[in-house]
C-alpha cells in the first residue's frame, strides 16, 4: 500500500565548511530557524549534526542536549541524532550520544570509503549502538551506504532483535565516493534486498551531489521516503548553490506532491516509525 511521504531534512552534516558553505546552518539559531521552516513545508524528521563555535563538527554532550531541548521547545519534528558524528569522531564520543535522549538516532551498517576517508563501524561498535538504542527506547534509522549494509542488518537483527518501537527503517545513503552509485538501478537492487528484512520494513534515500534528484524520483517511485538537505547536497542545479535547506524540502515536497504521496505529517511519522 503507497503512503505518503516521510520527509527528513538533513541541514548540516559534518563535511561542509562554513566558509565555503555560507547558508550553512551551524549556531543552534540557525538550526532552530531552518528546523522551524522547514516543518512548516513539511518535513517531519531532522537529522542533526551539531558545530562548535568555530562551526567545526562536535559531539560535545552538553552542546547535544541542549540542541535536543531547544527543538523540542520549538517544534513537533522528530529529532534524530547523528551517532555517525564526523569521520575523526572515536567510538565512545559517538555511543555518548545516545545520552542526550534523542527520539531516533543514526546506526550506519557498516564500513565505507568516505571519499579520501574511511568512515569505520566495526561489527562491535554497531551491536553496542544497536543494543544501547534498544535498552533506551530510542529508535535506529539504519543507515546503508553499501548493498552489503543490508545483509549485515538481516545479521544484527537475527542475532540481537527488533529496535525499540518493533518497526524497522532504513535510510539508503547514496552517491558517497566509495559507497553504493545513486542511479535508479541501484535502488532497485537496495529495495529488492528489503524482501530479506523483516515485513514492514520502510525506507528513505538521498542521493549525494549530483545524484539527489534521480534518487529522489526512483525513491518515491518505488513507494520510499525522502532525505533531503544540506548535508548531501550544497547545489541545487548546474552553478546553483543551494541558498538554504527549505529550498530543498520545498522541491521534494513538490515531487512527493506530484507523486501523490503528500507529505506525512509529525503525527504520521511517528506512527510509522514506531516512536
Ligand atoms: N558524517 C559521516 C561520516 C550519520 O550521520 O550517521 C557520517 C554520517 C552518517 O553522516
Ligand atoms: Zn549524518
Amino acid at each position: 500500500m503507497t503512503t505518503g511521504t516521510l520527509i527528513t531534512v538533513a541541514p548540516t552534516g559534518a563535511e561542509s565548511a562554513k566558509a565555503e558553505v555560507p547558508a550553512l546552518p551551524v549556531t543552534l539559531d540557525e538550526l532552530l530557524l531552518t528546523a522551524k521552516e522547514c516543518e512548516a513545508l513539511g518535513a517531519a524528521v531532522i537529522h542533526v549534526h551539531i558545530r562548535d563555535d568555530a562551526a567545526r563538527p562536535t559531539l560535545d554532550p552538553a552542546r547535544l542536549a541542549e540542541t535536543v531541548a531547544a527543538l523540542r521547545e520549538s517544534t513537533d519534528l522528530i529529532v534524530q541524532l547523528s551517532s555517525g558524528g564526523a569521520v575523526t569522531d572515536p567510538e565512545a564520543s559517538r555511543l555518548a550520544v545516545l545520552d542526550a535522549g534523542p527520539d531516533m538516532a543514526s546506526c550506519t551498517m557498516g564500513t565505507v570509503n568516505f571519499g579520501d576517508d574511511v568512515f569505520l563501524n566495526r561489527w562491535e561498535f554497531i551491536v553496542d549502538l544497536h543494543t544501547r538504542m534498544q535498552e533506551r527506547g530510542i529508535v535506529p534509522e539504519y543507515e546503508i551506504f553499501d548493498l552489503g549494509h543490508l545483509s549485515a542488518l538481516q545479521r544484527l537483527l537475527g542475532k540481537y532483535g527488533l529496535p525499540a518501537g518493533g518497526h524497522v527503517h532504513v535510510d539508503f545513503v547514496m552517491g558517497v565516493p566509495g559507497g553504493m552509485p545513486g542511479t535508479t538501478e541501484t535502488l532497485v537492487a537496495a529495495h529488492r534486498m528489503l524482501a530479506d528484512l523483516p515485513a514492514g520494513t520502510t525506507f528513505s534515500a538521498t542521493g549525494i551531489g549530483r545524484s539527489t534528484i534521480p534518487v529522489l524520483l526512483a525513491s518515491l517511485s518505488t513507494g520510499g521516503h525522502l532525505r533531503v538537505g544540506m548535508e548531501d547536497t550544497v547545489t541545487y542545479a548546474k552553478g546553483r548553490p543551494v541558498e538554504s535547506n527549505m529550498q530543498l524540502v520545498a522541491r521534494a515536497v513538490g515531487f512527493a506532491q506530484l507523486a501523490q504521496r503528500p507529505p506525512l505529517t509529525t503525527t504520521e511519522a511517528r506512527e510509522l516509525l514506531g516512536l
